[in-house]
């Protein structure tokens, strides 16, 4: 199975230049930790991305919850993946029709195809939103993950839909190249999704409004996951925020050595 190769194996023979270059960056990086930097000025969050850069092979924002966005934001947050060799990942969770998330991904305030690596979608619209984001996406390189499982109580991304999901994936994989999910969606060696997986902590099982933590061992050794998104676990505790990513990283990275291993 393709979860039971190194990153480095599964980057040189992954046909998808965006699931590549994040395969190669983790491997140089020895690190599958992403940060979710869920604050709300600029200030924070340059300074969050700037302290957990050395430890992040992902950087994953959510930019309008920023009260004091603008275009120098984005620069800055440009220049920080470049000085940290990480990749952004807006998780704007586009949900709409084809020809408005086409717009909603090039243009508006925000303009995310031009900074942002990686965004996703939810496949509740059907195909034609992996259509609209590939016509403006694709061209610069760009590459999106479908929401496939959410981590939260009474989520409905399950059974048929989470089949479907993953079989629209299968039929767009120039531009799909994972999920955000709660374990592995190959289905033989002749493919390989990159699971992103949400809803991960080491001293909580959730909070008050439905999220549900699972640690790192669980995500990445039990269930086959690639990549650990930290939120709070890690920005919530702004005095200690790298002695918390390197914690995280640790634990991340040993439970995937313990799985190629096996
Ligand atoms: F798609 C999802 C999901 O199913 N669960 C999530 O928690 C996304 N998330 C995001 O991961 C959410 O929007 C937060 O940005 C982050 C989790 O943050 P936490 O502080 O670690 O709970």
């Amino acid at each position: 199975m393709n979860t039971n190769k190194t990153y480095a194996e599964r980057a040189a023979r992954h046909p998808n230049a965006c699931a590549k270059q994040l395969f190669e960056l983790m491997e140089r990086k020895k690190t599958n930790l992403s940060v979710a930097a869920d604050v709300t000025t600029k200030k924070e969050l340059l300074a969050v991305a700037d302290a957990v850069g050395p430890f992040v092979c992902v950087l994953k924002t959510h930019i309008d919850i920023v009260e004091d966005f603008d275009q120098d934001l984005v620069d800055q947050l440009v220049a920080l993946s470049k000085k940290h060799d990480f990749l952004i990942f807006e998780d704007r969770k586009f949900a709409d029709i084809g020809n408005t998330v086409k717009h909603q991904y090039g243009k508006g305030i925000y303009k995310i195809a031009s900074w942002s690596h990686i965004t996703n979608a939810h496949t509740v619209p059907g195909e034609g939103i992996i259509s609209g984001l590939r016509e403006v996406g694709l061209p610069l390189g760009r590459g999106i993950i479908l929401l496939a499982e959410m981590s939260t109580k009474g989520a409905l991304t399950q059974g048929a839909y989470t089949t479907e999901s993953v079989a629209m994936a299968r039929r767009n994989q120039d531009f799909v190249f994972g999920f955000i999910a709660q374990h592995k969606m190959n289905e033989s060696d002749d493919e390989d999704f990159v699971v992103m997986a949400p809803g991960v902590g080491l001293d909580v099982v959730g909070d008050s409004l439905g999220q549900q933590y699972r640690t790192p061992h669980q995500v990445i050794l039990e269930s086959g996951c690639d990549v650990i998104i930290v939120g709070r676990g890690i920005y919530g505790k702004p005095d200690e925020i790298e002695a918390q990513a390197t914690r995280y990283r640790e634990a991340g990275w040993n439970a995937y050595l313990e799985r190629v291993r096996q």
